[in-house]
């Protein structure tokens, strides 16, 4: 077997984990350059700690990251080498609306992306750009509360049309939000909320996540009256949920997470809002406003295909005291004791890929992307500055070969495979640099020490062969 002779292989980045120059190019502030490292982080992106500025005795990641800003070139040429038919990458909000809610746009940073693009496009590769990946301009959070906020419908489009108009025939892929489903477990970064004390928790995410639906449809919309040939995708952090036994309480357990985490992409891929969330959402009192006129524009307005980040899959289990003991991730799920973990505690599940790639596809029928896979490692150079990271290459191997047996044996139609964090960059999670999954070593540590000098892994001639083999020679 082979993947389709137009499969798209290749790597994936987020702007807030990659670019630096946070000042630099007119840029403003974003949430993500806030989010400070160390054990506060996760505190800030859940929400629950309001950090909106820079405080004192804190390190920002984010304002270097790997300082993709001026080494792009250098990078682009090293992901050509290896072959990639597509860079996934998203846009800094604040290089184009510094502050979100301007009327007109920042020409360097519109020309920073363009420049880019058309680098990609001299190597034959296919920009793959997602609108927003975590990413919301402070002051649009200062000023309007995120996406709480009807508002930001109006700041978002405005962002879509412009980029949709500037990189007309330059970028044919997109994704309107990254992990839309993150919002509602981690506000800060999906929405650019931070809950007020007594705030209704459940209704307010409701209806940022309704807000975020809208913008997502009217950017699909946008997008493809700009142009036609424009390929809209949505984005979702998936993972199937495996019952803990086969105990009916168990099973039930496992489809109301399974609902829990799909429903945003229901929206997305039918065009309207599932029955059971619906009812959920009248038992807690916490329907968000959706008008006539808004269920219409969902309905006309759906995705042309479904991309996802599978890093693991999950367990549900019905008995309270199991709950206690969860694995890894920022979504529920308890141990499975048949599966092997990173060093973070991400359980490696490759049969769970293939499973999962035929639930989504059979729950929506529309080809699958997957633009985020891989493994969190620490990686230790010898003396030689040489990475020999053969675990790495062990996951990927089994990923594809699952990916491989769900198009030939199951027969998903799958687009691509954008491994996460091509290169080494910032940890979402963590804010670490130690959280590595490149291909490409960057020489960079959790303080900001290093010289940013890239070497290639043992990994990067394994992609390579990989590659120029179409997925033949695991
Ligand atoms: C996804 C995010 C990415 C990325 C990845 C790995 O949820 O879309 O931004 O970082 O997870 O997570 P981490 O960086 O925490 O290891």
């Amino acid at each position: 077997m082979t993947f389709p002779k137009d499969f798209l292989w290749g790597g994936a980045t987020a702007a807030n984990q990659l670019e630096g120059g946070y000042n630099e190019g007119g840029r403003g502030l974003g949430n993500v350059d806030v989010l400070p490292a160390g054990p506060d982080r996760m505190s800030v992106v859940l929400g629950e700690r309001e950090m909106l500025d820079f405080e004192e005795g804190y390190y920002y990641p984010a304002q270097k990251a790997i300082d993709f800003y001026h080494h792009w070139k250098e990078d682009i040429a090293l992901f050509a080498e290896m072959g990639f038919k597509t860079f996934r990458m998203s846009i800094a909000w604040t290089r184009i609306f510094p502050k979100g809610d301007e009327l007109e746009p920042n020409e360097e940073g519109l020309k920073f992306y363009e420049d880019i693009f058309i680098e990609l496009k001299k190597h034959g590769i296919e920009p793959l750009v997602t609108i927003t990946h975590f990413d919301c301009p402070i002051h649009l959070i200062k000023k309007y509360g995120g996406w709480r906020n009807r508002i930001m419908l109006d700041f978002y489009e405005r962002l879509a049309r412009t980029l949709f108009t500037r990189y007309k025939g330059l970028v044919k892929y997109w994704l309107t939000f990254n992990e839309i489903n993150m919002l509602l477990h981690a506000p800060f970064i999906g929405a650019g909320i931070v809950l007020k004390p007594g705030e209704d928790r459940k209704k307010t995410l409701y209806q940022a996540a309704h807000h975020e639906l809208m913008a997502s449809a009217i950017a699909t919309k946008i997008g493809h009256e700009i142009d036609p040939e424009n390929q809209i995708g949505c984005m979702v952090a998936a993972g199937d949920y495996y019952p803990n036994t086969p105990k009916p309480e168990d099973v039930f357990e496992a489809m109301q997470e399974q609902h829990h985490n799909l429903w945003l992409i229901d929206v997305q891929a039918r065009g309207s809002y599932p029955h059971y969330i619906l009812k959920q959402m009248e038992r807690e009192d916490a329907k968000p406003e959706i008008s006539d006129a808004d269920a219409k524009i969902l309905a006309e307005n759906t995705v042309d295909f479904i991309s996802f980040s599978y890093y693991s899959s999950r367990v549900a289990s019905s008995s309270p005291e199991d709950k206690e003991k969860t694995a890894g991730n920022i979504f529920a799920s308890i141990e499975n004791p048949y599966l092997k973990a990173s060093e973070w505690g991400w359980q490696i599940d490759p049969l769970g890929f293939r499973i999962t790639m035929n639930s989504l596809y059979d729950r929506y029928q529309k080809p699958l992307f997957v633009v985020e896979n891989g493994l969190g490692a620490v990686d230790t150079p010898d003396e030689a500055g040489h990475v020999q990271d053969d675990y790495r290459i062990d996951y990927h191997r089994e990923h594809i070969k699952a990916m491989r047996d769900a198009i030939d044996i199951d027969g998903v139609p799958v687009m691509g495979y954008t491994s996460w964090g091509c290169i080494d960059l910032i940890s979402a999670g963590t804010g670490e640099m130690k959280k590595r999954y490149g291909f490409i070593y960057v020489d960079r540590d959790n303080e900001g020490n290093g010289s940013l000098k890239r070497t290639k892994k043992a990994s990067f001639d394994w992609y390579k062969r990989m590659i120029a083999s179409n997925g033949e020679d695991l």
